[in-house]
């Protein structure tokens, strides 16, 4: 129990402006006592101990599941909530017509009142944390106080926290202010707000991942991609995989899917079986944020900042992604999916078939079959329910993640979940019309936010919840990336979700998207097999490799198909999506567009 100044227990830092910053907060929040994370194992014990007594979290069965907790959230706090979530730059216009704005003293005011006293009677946990490798001049800083246990056990295993990171910051470091309180957890007073200008992340109210674990979306991606454009670099939503080929030779990728839709998935692939000849192994650097940089040799590099996944559990399993199944098999807390009367969990399609009876996501009796008032069956794991769990265990885990420059990217894939229109796979014609792809994608809203699910919205590079400034001038600074760099990475967009007529998918996916990996990175090296098409390069069908998947031609027509007449339909929704941008979309993209439509009407 450590007193905000106290020699002996307290924190071990020389930071004036970190102390201060620390003793303000303290006096707004008012909170019992201040306890600063180190790092330690012991802590760990301790941090565990305690969230376990105050019921915060329950202890799984330790014989089966070793160091795993179990977490619920309130019932109206199991995904983000992008209308609650602001930007407070000082001129409105600077956050763009995709982010909600407000003021930043009208900010710090609002919120201010719901964090006064918010910590009465509560313990508030300093948390230094560094996104990135510690020291890396990549990474950055970050200091979260919260006065929930469960985000520190969280924390530290998303990120590297303690000592060592007020170490590296020392006397003068920077860092962004994280101030995080549970308050009363009223989705009425909730407020997830972002000072791009004060380096400050403010979040009340709220207890779930996204909104409240700050160096995750909020610092590594809304502060992040703020200062990435100040700095000339580029802050993004995706995952790094490296793809090795049996000589030994290794190419990574960088891919942007939007919230739940398969970046956990493919950053950790398993080859299929009918490509197993070919030798080929993946290695996962990260599952959802990339830091890329331009480095000596011209190339993009890329970082992943995290150190642990939070991912979507329910649709993990051998089948889908055994990688992920290891993962999670010790060290993990599981958030929001079924607890079992052995204490330990399960979620729908897992590997096991559904206990005969649980306790659900909400704490209420489950057992199978049981349905609500309108007669749908009740789930019993949150469709957001997630594990978090350390990256090192994962049997994948690219020993580059430790590294402090990263990897160097060959291709970039931007991609959402599109039951029609976009194809499988195809390729843009250079970096200029690759953004222009990126700036116009569009998914179906899932469970990873709050809103219509199925309903489909433009999400450009998977960004559109994500970047802290205006996405014109985000735009513009990808071109500008472009233009910089000498060895340029080719840009693909894919879609494993096309449906067929009865509704099913139309393309296996998972491991199976190898093949398609195979004939992007292929495209990178020799050029192999491709048609020319209105919207870019897609495959000839006899340029994937479909060794051991039976998958009709037809299928693979369909799969591969430009549907001009849908296609022109999908120009006339760009066009007005891109018009909300006025006068800040870069023209360099309306001219990609107006090339695009009129290839599209010859
Ligand atoms: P966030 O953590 O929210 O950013 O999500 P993510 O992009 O990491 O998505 P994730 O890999 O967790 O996948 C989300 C859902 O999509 C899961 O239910 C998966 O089973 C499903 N999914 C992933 N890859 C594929 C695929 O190739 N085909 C199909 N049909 N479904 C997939
Ligand atoms: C996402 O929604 O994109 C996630 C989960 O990765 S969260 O951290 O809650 O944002
Ligand atoms: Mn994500």
């Amino acid at each position: 129990m450590a007193s905000l100044f106290s020699s002996d227990d307290g924190p071990k830092t020389l930071n004036i402006k970190l102390k201060l910053w620390v003793s303000g907060m303290a006096a707004l929040c008012k909170p019992e006592r201040i306890v600063w994370i180190e790092g330690s194992e012991e802590e760990k014990k301790r941090l565990e101990d305690e969230a376990v007594a105050t019921g915060e979290v329950i202890r799984l069965n330790q014989e089966k599941l070793p160091g795993c907790f179990y977490h619920r959230t309130a019932v109206n706090d199991v995904a983000r909530t992008e209308n609650l979530t602001f930007i407070c730059s000082k001129n409105k216009k600077d956050a763009g017509p995709t982010n909600n704005w407000m003021a930043p003293k009208e900010g710090y005011k609002k919120a201010g009142a719901y964090f006064k006293g918010s910590m009465k009677g509560r313990t508030m946990y300093v948390v230094p944390f560094s996104m990135g490798p510690i020291g890396s001049p990549f990474s950055k800083v970050g200091v979260e106080l919260t006065d929930s246990i469960y985000v520190v056990l969280n924390m530290r295993i998303m990120t590297r926290v303690g000592q060592k990171v007020l170490d590296y910051l020392g006397a003068e470091g920077e860092f962004t202010k994280c101030l995080h309180s549970k308050a009363e957890l009223d989705i009425n007073k909730r407020l997830i707000l972002h000072f791009p200008e004060d380096n400050t992340i403010w979040s009340v109210n709220s207890g779930y991942g996204g909104n409240v674990l700050l160096g995750k979306k909020c610092l590594s991606l809304r502060i992040a991609s703020f200062l990435a454009r100040q700095e000339g670099w580029l802050a993004e939503h995706m995952l790094i995989m490296g793809v090795e080929e049996p000589n030994g030779h290794v190419e990574y990728i960088a891919a942007a899917f939007p919230s739940a839709c398969g970046k956990t998935n493919l950053a950790m692939l398993i080859p299929p079986e009918g490509l197993k000849v070919k030798g080929y192994k993946i290695w996962t650097v990260g599952d959802d944020i990339a830091w890329m940089r331009i480095d000596t040799d011209g190339g993009l590099w890329a970082i992943n900042p995290e150190s642990g996944f939070f991912g979507v559990a329910p649709g993990t399993n051998s089948k889908t992604n055994p990688n992920a199944v290891a993962t999670i098999k010790k060290n993990t807390i599981f958030t929001n999916v079924l607890l079992k009367k052995d204490f330990t969990v399960w979620w729908e399609n897992s590997d096991e078939l559904a206990p005969s009876e649980g306790m659900d996501w909400q704490g209420r009796p489950w057992k199978p079959g049981l349905k609500d008032e309108k007669g749908n069956s009740i789930k019993a794991a949150h469709a957001n329910s997630r594990f978090t769990t350390p990256a090192a265990q994962c049997p994948s885990i690219s020993f580059r993640l430790e590294h402090h420059h990263g990897v160097p990217i060959s291709a970039i894939v931007f991609g959402g979940r599109r039951a029609h229109v976009a194809p499988l796979v195809y390729e843009s014609f250079s970096w200029q019309h690759g953004v222009y792809v990126g700036a116009t994608m569009a998914s179906e809203r899932t469970a990873a936010q709050f809103g219509e699910q199925g309903e489909v919205r433009r999400d450009p590079m998977a960004m559109l919840p994500f970047c802290g400034y205006h996405m014109g001038d985000y735009f513009k600074h990808w071109l500008t990336i472009g233009q910089r760099l000498e060895k340029v990475p080719k840009i693909f967009h894919v879609n494993w979700f096309r449906l067929d007529e009865q509704g099913k998918f139309l393309w296996p996916g998972y491991g199976e998207n190898l093949r398609i990996l195979e004939w992007i990175l292929d495209r990178c090296n020799k050029s192999t097999g491709a048609q020319k098409t209105p919207i870019g390069y897609v495959p000839t069908p006899d340029s994937l490799d479909m060794t051991g998947l039976h998958l009709s031609k037809e299928n693979l027509a369909k799969l591969l198909e430009i549907d001009k007449f849908e296609w022109l339909q999908e120009m006339e929704s760009q066009k007005e999506f891109l018009k909300t941008f006025d006068d800040k979309l870069p023209k360099e993209i309306w001219k990609e567009w107006e090339e695009q439509n009129r290839r599209l009407q010859e």
